[in-house]
């Protein structure tokens, strides 16, 4: 019988097929998908960054573990799919132009899935225009961004001043989260919500809903 615990190394050394092994072992086992990712998922994440930044290891790592991630997830998926209430609304998600992290942005969207919500996944690279469209054409959506790099965070305000350009903006609500973000840099950019985490992002669009 597997060890939970194992997630964390199956991730850590990219190791897909351990990873897919144990997720599948725990969910049987009746795990917590949430517990699974927190205390085990997210903070392999974490460690293979922080070897990145000392140059332990590289692109090709990260990209392996990331797979391992994904591998995970999409076990997860489901799960979490299943565990939210009903809520009505729609949420447009992507990560923003010039970035290719999906992995936390997929987590906000399954979780956002999982609450209920429609989701339009816009999936990586997204630039401006596009987010306007989808928003012009699903009006009252929120628009939610997720950006990893300090280098690409910028384009949510472009996002947020083409969507105001565009006539759009007192109409769509503005989420915001990734790594680099913080609450002062989305009160800067004039989002209208921040969340450091997926389930904090679906507690914000409830109250968006709400209102
Ligand atoms: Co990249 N990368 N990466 N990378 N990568 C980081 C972000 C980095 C911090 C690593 C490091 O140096 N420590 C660094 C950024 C430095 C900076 O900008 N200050 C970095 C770099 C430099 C790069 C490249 C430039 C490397 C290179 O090529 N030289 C390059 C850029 C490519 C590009 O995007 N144009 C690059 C590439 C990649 C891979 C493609 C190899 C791969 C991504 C694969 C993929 O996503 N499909 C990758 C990975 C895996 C990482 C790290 C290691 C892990 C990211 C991750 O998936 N975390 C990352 C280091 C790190 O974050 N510790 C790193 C797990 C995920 C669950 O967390 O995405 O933070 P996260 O999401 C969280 C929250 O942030 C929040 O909820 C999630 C769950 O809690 N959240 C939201 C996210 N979006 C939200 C939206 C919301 C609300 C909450 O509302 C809308």
């Amino acid at each position: 019988m597997s060890d939970p615990a194992q997630l964390y190394d199956a991730i850590l050394t990219g190791n897909a097929k351990l990873a897919e092994e144990v997720t599948k072992a725990a969910m049987e086992a009746g795990a917590d998908p949430s517990e699974l990712l927190a205390k085990y998922m997210i903070p392999a994440m974490d460690e293979v960054g922080r070897r990145f930044e000392c140059n332990e290891y590289f692109v090709p790592e990260l990209l392996i573990a990331a797979r391992a991630m994904k591998t995970s997830m999409a076990l997860l998926a489901p799960a979490m799919a299943k565990a939210g209430t009903k809520a009505a609304g729609r949420v447009v998600i992507g990560t923003v132009k010039g970035d290719l992290h999906d992995i936390g942005k997929n987590l906000v969207a399954s979780m956002l899935e999982g609450g209920g919500f429609e989701v339009v996944d816009l999936g990586v690279d997204v630039a401006p225009e596009k987010f306007v469209e989808v928003a012009r054409q699903q009006a009252g959506s929120i628009v939610a961004l997720s950006a990893l790099l300090t280098t690409t965070m910028t384009m949510m305000k472009a996002v947020i001043q083409q969507l105001d350009a565009a006539g759009v903006r007192d109409k769509t609500k503005v989420i915001v989260g990734g790594a680099p973000i913080t609450q002062q840099y989305a009160d800067q950019i004039g989002a209208d919500g921040y969340s450091d985490n997926a389930s904090g992002a679906v507690a914000l669009v409830r109250q968006m809903i709400a209102r």
